[in-house]
This record gives C-alpha cells, structure tokens and sequence, in this order.
C-alpha cells in the first residue's frame, strides 16, 4: 500500500528571548507592590531556580516582550490588526511553511490542503489556514483544528488520511502558538511555562517524495480522555457573562501536580502498546520526539518507553531554550534532531496534552 512521508518541516522562531530571570525579577516586583496594597492577601515570590529544576525551562521566545514585563501591563501588547492586514499567526506560518518547501524540495503547487493545528486560533472566522492557504497561492482546502498541545499529531493523522484516500495531494500543517497571550502572567504557579513559535509540517506521498531526508509514516494512534485538569476557559462566551469573573481567570490554569501523574504512565502506556501492537521492541526505537511539557515528565516516559535511562540523542529535549510552546513543541524537536537517523531505522514522534489527549506517530526514515 502507497505510504505517505513527512517530507519537511520549518520552524518560525519568535524575536525575543525571555530568561526566567527577567520573568522572576518582573514578576517579584508586581508581588511587592501587591503585598504593600493588600496587608490581608500577601501573595509569595517566584523564583528562577525553582522554574528550572521544576520544569527544565530556562527561557522562552516571545513574540511581545515588553508588556509581558510591564507589571501594569503583564500580558504580550499585539495590536489588533485590520481586516485587510495580514493576521500574526498568518506571518508566523509563511516564515514556518516556506522553510519546510525548502526542506520537502517542493512549491506550492504541490499543496492542496493547509491544516492549522494549534491550542488557540486569534480569531474564530475566516479560517487562519484559509488565510495562509490564500497567502501561499495554493489551489484546494484549508481549515482549523484544535485538540491542545497534540493539535500537531492529530493533524498528521488527519492529513495522511486524506492523501491515502485520494482527496489530497500533499499536506501543509501549521502550528501557530503564541502561548504567552493564553498565560496569567500574574500566576506563580504557571507564569513560567510557556513560550512562543510555530512550526510547519509537509506531507506527502513517499512515491512523490523529493527530499532527502524524510519519515514515512508507518502508524498513528490517537486518544482522548476528558479532564479538567488543565483548562482555557477563554471563548466567545465570555462577554456575555454576568459573573463578574476576571479575565485572567479564564485563562491557562492546571493542577499541575495531577497532570504530572496522570501523564507519565498513561503516556508510556501508549507508546508502549503501540510498539506491541507493530510488533516492534524498545531497542528499535532509536529516537523519541516528545511534546514538550516539563523535563522530568520526558525522562520518566523515555525510561518507560525505552527501557533504560535515555541519552539526549535517544530523547532530545528544546525545553530549555523554547519552554512549553504547546503543539508546536514535538515538532520543533523533530526539525532541529532527525538529521542524523540511518535509513530503515524507526523513530517516534509524540504529543500530549489538554483534554487529556495523546497522539503518537511511528516513523521510518526513507
Ligand atoms: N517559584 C517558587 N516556588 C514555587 C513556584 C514558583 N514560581 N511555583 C510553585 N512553587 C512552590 C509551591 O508553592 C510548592 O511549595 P510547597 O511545597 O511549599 O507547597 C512547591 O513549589 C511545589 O509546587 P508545585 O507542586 O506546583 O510544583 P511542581 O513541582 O509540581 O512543578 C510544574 C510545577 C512544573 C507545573 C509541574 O507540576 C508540571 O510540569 N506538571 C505537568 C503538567 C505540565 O507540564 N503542564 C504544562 C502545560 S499543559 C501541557 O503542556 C500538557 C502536558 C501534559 C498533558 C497531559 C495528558 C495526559
């Protein structure tokens, strides 16, 4: 049977960096002045040493730095653009998609369908993937999809179908997170966890494939399972309601703690029944690209999934530079560390996140 191949990926790297030292020295000085307002609700201090060892994360890229630290501001100032203006996630997916033309070898007449997998969309209508689809000239469809941190592995399942029943020629899939407008940044416990970026995805038929160095898909498996663990009650509702709820209470919020354990054995326990299921073994699996979330949750699943305490080359992590950036993390892990895999050898590509949901996708390197 005809496979289909990831044929190349591009990544959009946001402007600014974001250490968690200027986040902690920014986020203190909003708590001092708190404290000295509020002598009955004295809230506790951040700490960059804490972030680290926590989480892995060092710092982020953002696409807005200055009112993320203005302690009178706290959220990234992005400018609501006209109608006729082209939209940011639209900028940041050009960037993202004609590096991954370059690395497939193709233009856009080899596109006829455009995912945008992410956690947010900027707008509800039209489509951002229309938009994109419009920018980049291509002939065919496009739309929005939204399943969190695993919008990406979704969107590969989606987009393999659809070129494996005939309906598609050859796939763009775009993971657009600007993440930081989703965060409380006046919240300790999460104010640190993510960042910003977007990546692009090609797929096409192997048969079709010109690039050098592509994957082809040999299996995907997807999951859900209802949580409110972790939640963004952000949505077109809010304005109507008449709770008097604060907007930063809409948005990102977890129960970390449950999250981590959650996560660790049902992930592993999926990647590890996929690999069953193939008939494959652990010492098969040469690397793993996994969503990423937190450092400790990727080594904990790595051991499980591979048996053994995994190298960096095994288990390659960008948490530290990019922090969490949702959907687009696992692929911008793939694009940075998938030069170097022999041909025939397998690897495996994974996502996890609200929901819950988990998406795992086996790969070959043609
Ligand atoms: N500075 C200093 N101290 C702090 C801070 C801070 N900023 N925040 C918390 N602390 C303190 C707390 O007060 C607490 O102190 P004490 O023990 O005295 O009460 C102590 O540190 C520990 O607090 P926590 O329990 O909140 O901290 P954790 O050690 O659990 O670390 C993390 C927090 C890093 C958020 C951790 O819980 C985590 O990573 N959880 C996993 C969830 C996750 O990664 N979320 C990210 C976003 S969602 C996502 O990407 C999807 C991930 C998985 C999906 C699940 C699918 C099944």
């Amino acid at each position: 049977m005809e496979a289909v191949a990831i044929s190349g990926t591009g990544l959009y790297t946001p402007p600014f960096t974001l250490t968690n030292e200027e986040l902690v020295d920014s986020f203190n000085s909003y708590i001092e002045q708190h404290n000295k307002q509020n002598k009955d609700n004295q809230l506790q201090y951040s700490n960059a040493e804490f972030i680290y060892k926590a989480s892995g994360i060092k710092s982020r890229y953002v696409m807005e730095k200055s009112g993320i630290l203005d302690i009178n501001i706290m959220r990234p100032i992005i400018p609501f653009r006209n109608d006729d203006d082209q939209s940011v996630q639209c900028e940041m997916a050009l960037n993202a998609a004609k590096e991954a033309f370059v690395n497939a070898g193709i233009t856009n007449k080899d596109i006829d369908t455009v995912i945008v997998a992410c956690s947010n969309m900027e707008r509800a209508y039209p489509a951002i993937a229309i938009e994109i689809q419009n920018a980049l000239e291509i002939e065919g469809t496009a739309f929005d999809l939204n399943v969190a941190c695993s919008s990406a592995t979704f969107a590969i399942e989606t987009g393999m179908n659809a070129i494996l029943a005939g309906k598609s020629k050859g796939v763009l899939i775009i993971n657009a997170e600007i993440c930081t407008a989703h965060l409380n940044f006046k919240d300790r416990d999460s104010h640190f966890i993510f960042g910003d970026a977007c990546t692009a995805i090609v797929l096409q038929k192997v048969s079709d494939c010109k690039s050098k160095n592509a994957y082809s898909i040999v299996d995907t498996k997807l999951k859900t399972k209802f949580s409110n663990n972790i939640r963004n009650n952000y949505g077109f509702l809010n304005p109507c309601n008449t709770n008097n709820i604060k907007p930063e209470e809409l948005l990102f919020k977890q129960n970390g703690r449950k999250v981590f354990k959650d996560v660790v054995s049902w992930v592993s326990d999926h990647l590890t029944g996929q690999i069953q299921q193939l008939n494959l073994n652990s010492e098969q699996i040469k690397r793993l690209w996994l969503h990423q979330a937190n450092i400790n949750m990727n080594q904990l699943i790595a051991k499980k999934v591979l048996g053994k305490d995994p190298s960096p080359e095994e288990s390659p992590t960008i948490i530290d530079e990019y922090a969490n950036t949702s959907s687009a993390g696992s692929i911008i892990c793939f694009h940075k560390f998938n030069q170097n895999i022999k041909k025939d050898e397998i690897c495996l590509l994974s996502s996890f996140g609200a929901g819950y949901s988990v998406g795992s996708v086996v790969l070959q390197k043609l």
